[in-house]
């Protein structure tokens, strides 16, 4: 217990110490979590490619692995990074702190990082993230937040995907709004889907609502904590 709760306080520190790297850059960070398969990927391809007509976007990506996720990440065009972690079932703020050496974050608006596909350890490493989105797909099952209640506690938006399977898997949408309302009381909700045109639109409303509100303020007068949704 002693030993882990020394690994949390060190990452914790690192993790501040990229907070403010990152609000002096101006780099607003935006980290995914969520089951293996739930569709991050996916996601994230489709949101880099309709943010980078507007904004300099970047992405690191991690996998136990592979660099399969980076391969399809880089297609939109954004740059990429991909972090191999090996045995490691989470993406810790040393691992991001020496991936972005060879990044000058001055060059970037806004930074993505994919986390491995877990819904449990990436709960208790904070990355130095501005807004933490954990997704979660209709093919999971609706209990998902009550067996997971630590990331869907620490996200700060919860993003249904695969809303296209939602009737053939019968999803029911009142239970699991309820499950992701009862762990985290308050948070916002997305229904998305990567197969029909237009269906990330709900999250980039909620996105471009956030960047309104927090990248277009002047740096000097910025939050340094995480902000919660407006
Ligand atoms: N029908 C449907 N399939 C989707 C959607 N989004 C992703 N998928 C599929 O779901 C599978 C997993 O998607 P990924 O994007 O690789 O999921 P991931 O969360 O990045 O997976 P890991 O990185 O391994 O944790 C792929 O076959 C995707 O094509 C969606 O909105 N609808
Ligand atoms: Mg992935």
């Amino acid at each position: 217990v002693e030993v882990r709760k020394n690994i949390l306080k060190k990452n914790d520190a690192l993790a501040a110490e990229l907070r403010e790297r990152f609000r002096r850059a101006g780099v607003f960070v935006v980290s995914l979590v969520s089951s293996p398969g739930a569709g991050k990927t996916a996601f994230l391809e489709v949101t880099l490619r309709h943010l980078r007509e507007r904004w300099r976007v970047g992405a690191l990506v991690g996998d136990l692995a592979t660099d399969n996720d980076a391969r399809r990440l880089v297609r939109s065009g954004a740059d990429v990074q991909q972090i191999t972690t090996g045995t490691v079932c989470h993406l810790d703020a040393d691992m991001v702190g020496r991936a972005l050496e060879k990044w000058d974050l001055d060059a970037y608006d806004l930074l993505f990082i994919e986390n491995v596909g877990n819904l449990v350890c990436p709960a208790s490493y904070d990355l130095g993230e501005n807004l933490r989105v954990v997704l979660m797909s209709v093919t999971e099952g609706e209990d998902k937040p009550l067996k997971y209640p630590t990331i869907f506690n620490t996200a700060d938006l919860a993003v249904i995907t695969k809303a296209d399977l939602a009737d053939a898997v019968e999803f029911r949408r009142d239970d699991a709004y309820a499950n992701v309302r009862s762990v985290h009381p308050g948070i916002r909700v997305v229904e998305t889907s990567t197969r029909w045109a237009d269906g990330l639109a709900p999250w980039f409303r909620q996105l471009e609502q956030w960047l309104a509100t927090e990248v277009r303020t002047p740096t000097a007068v910025r939050s340094t904590s995480r902000a919660t949704l407006p």
